[in-house]
């Protein structure tokens, strides 16, 4: 951050003057991703902001993905994150994207088995009195770095042993003529709780998306009720719009 006296760009409470001040350093590469932020005491003595201040804009900057706080070893810059583009106009499957990107896939199962359906899923899936519903939810990574947690639940009349799954659903509904053809998205703005932030392995309350997918068969038949959330600092959905009513 240098030694010569610090001026806060003017405007708007002091934690934001300051939270800007940090951005600007960070694009023009003043601080670069892996440095080390100086300790909350140094940085309000150095700017001459109370350390509620400095915390304020700190926790800000955390949320936003441009810092990270290691336990116990202070506050870096964020490694610069590749932003993954995800068209909202195809029906992929998560494994087929991110090969087409050349990225590697991974996924840590959370669950995968059969259970009695949820009022939502039944009536989602359009589920029969008694007809039990196949689970499966997993943290899905590129190498280190989780992306998405995926809660699919499907009939197990489409899928009678969800433990069979070993990577990509889709591609194993491909193999009993079960692929969906069509989905309806619903695309949601989510603070992350605590447990999802956990798995996602970024602070509670940063942004996210929430996504609810139910996918068709050919015949018209629900065949996938899904629920995710996307890390809000990682994906940008993108559709092409043309011009009618
Ligand atoms: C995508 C779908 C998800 C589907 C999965 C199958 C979204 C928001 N979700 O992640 O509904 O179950 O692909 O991927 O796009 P897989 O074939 O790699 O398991």
């Amino acid at each position: 951050f240098g030694d010569g006296p610090v001026a806060l760009p003017p405007g708007g409470p002091l934690y934001l003057q300051l939270k800007r001040w940090i951005e600007d350093a960070v694009h023009r590469g003043d601080i670069n991703p892996g440095d080390a932020l100086p300790s909350e005491r140094d940085l309000a003595t150095k700017v001459d902001v109370s350390r509620v201040t400095v915390r304020k804009a700190v926790l800000q900057l955390v949320q936003e993905g441009v810092l990270i706080q290691k336990h116990g070893s202070g506050t870096f810059v964020a490694p610069r994150t590749q932003r993954v583009e995800q068209s909202l106009s195809h029906l992929t499957s998560f494994t087929e994207d991110m090969a087409r990107r050349g990225m590697s896939v991974r996924a840590e199962w959370l669950d995968r088995g059969r259970y009695e359906p949820s009022p939502e899923e039944t009536v989602a899936l359009g589920l029969s009195a008694g007809e039990l519903v196949a689970r499966i939810a997993r943290l899905r990574l590129t190498g280190d770095t989780p992306l998405a947690i995926e809660r699919a639940s499907l009939s197990v009349s489409v899928l009678p042993e969800p433990e069979a799954v070993v990577d990509s659903l889709y591609r194993h509904l491909d193999r009993s003529g079960n692929r969906p053809v069509r989905a309806l998205q619903r695309i949601r703005a989510a603070n992350l709780g605590e447990a999802d932030a956990r798995l996602l392995q970024v602070p509670a309350g940063s942004a996210g998306l929430h996504i609810e997918r139910l996918s068709y068969l050919a015949s018209g038949r629900v065949i996938e009720f899904t629920r995710s959330v996307y890390r809000g600092d990682t994906y940008d959905f993108v559709a092409e719009l043309r011009i009618g009513a």
